[in-house]
């Protein structure tokens, strides 16, 4: 009998995961990826890795015989990918199939912050309609707004073409300018925060990302402005944001992701003019069961085709006969 390739799971992963690989792989669990948790002999055979959350350089160090890590999530921040690229290990993530979700749930976030649909909601169940009458108008709105998406890749690109339905004036930064898009391109944050009153993060957790939108940029998009977050809570000062909330340097801001998750800091908490949310943006069933599918398939494809479907940029490796890889580039 042949035996098989066997994966380690350190920590939580979506059912569907461990129900896709469980006949053609031997799988391995530890709670958490933590080197003390297995035996050096067991992590010598170990050639894959499936994880959602946070595979550091020691984890990496410990396994030998890796080849692939398939991370859950489109941002892969968590994974020390210096670590796996110098060793030759492809690391891959979960583009795209994400994207609407996470888009869809962006311009929900941004409808509940401007119109305050939460607060609405909670004054009907507390009865307040019947007693005070009708919910107070809504100062902000988004007539006559124009929006600026930090961060044009393939979310942000789903979350401008739903925003061109909603009449709102459309601008971006990135580092590199798109070709393929008619919106306006601002070659620095400031400038981007300069010329909107709405400022949508979604850019990736990198070391050039960190608390990018700092008391500097909230004071540049105004009294008016709104901020909505749905990137990593990493680019935001998060001090700085409840002084600026609270001062009405801006109007207000809504957060799906969080500096330290899942601790949300008081003093947005005690806000009224902040919409926050449990980092749920790609959060349904349906979107999280394709994440699990493309984390399971690039190992499939890795194992048995020897390329995996979605490499990040820095691992562009292929498997060849005999554990030998090889980079594409
Ligand atoms: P993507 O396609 O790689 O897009 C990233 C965009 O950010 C690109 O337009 C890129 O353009 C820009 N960018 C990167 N570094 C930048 C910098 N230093 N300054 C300015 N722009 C920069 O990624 P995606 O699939 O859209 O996902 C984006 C991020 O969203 C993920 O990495 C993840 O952290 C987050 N996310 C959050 C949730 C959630 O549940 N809240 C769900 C999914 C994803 P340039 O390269 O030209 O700069
Ligand atoms: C997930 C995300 O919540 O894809 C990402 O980068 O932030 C979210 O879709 C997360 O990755 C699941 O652990």
């Amino acid at each position: 009998m042949v035996a098989k390739t066997r994966l380690l799971v350190p920590g939580t992963i979506r059912d569907r995961v461990l129900d896709r690989l469980k006949d053609a792989f031997d799988v391995v669990r530890i709670e958490r990826a933590d080197p003390a948790l297995l035996a050096r002999s067991e992590a010598a055979s170990i050639s894959g890795v499936a994880v959602s959350g946070g595979l550091g350089a020691a984890m990496i160090e410990h396994l030998p015989s890796l080849e692939i890590i398939a991370s859950f999530g489109v941002g892969y921040d968590g994974v020390d990918v210096a670590a796996a690229a110098a060793r030759g290990i492809a690391v891959t993530n979960t583009p795209d199939v994400l994207n609407d979700e996470v888009a869809d749930t962006t311009i929900g976030l941004l409808l509940n912050t401007v119109r305050r649909l939460p607060q609405a909601e909670a004054w009907l169940r507390e009865g307040r309609w019947v007693r005070e009458g009708a919910f107070p108008l809504t100062p902000l709105s988004l007539r006559g707004r124009k929006a600026g998406i930090y961060g044009l890749g393939r979310i942000g690109m789903a979350i401008a073409e739903r925003l061109k339905g909603f009449g709102v004036g459309i601008a971006y930064h990135t580092r590199r300018p798109r070709e393929d898009v008619p919106f306006a391109y601002y070659p620095s944050l400031a400038e981007l925060a300069e010329a909107v009153d709405i400022l949508i993060a979604i850019v990736p957790k990198t070391a050039e990302t960190h608390r990018t939108i700092d008391a500097h940029i909230l004071r540049a998009l105004g009294p008016n402005g709104v901020l909505i977050n749905v990137g990593r809570g990493w680019t935001v000062d998060e001090g700085a944001l409840a002084e600026t909330l609270g001062d009405g340097v801006i109007a207000a801001a809504g957060l799906d992701v969080f500096y330290d998750e899942p601790n949300v800091p008081q003093a947005l908490l005690d806000l009224p003019n902040v919409s926050l949310l449990p980092h749920v943006a790609s959060a349904s069933v349906a979107t999280r069961d394709a994440m699990a599918d493309l984390v399971a398939d690039n190992l499939f494809a890795w194992f048995e085709r020897g390329a995996a479907l979605t490499p990040v940029p820095e691992t562009p490796f292929v498997r060849k006969a005999g554990n030998d890889l090889e980079s594409l580039r």
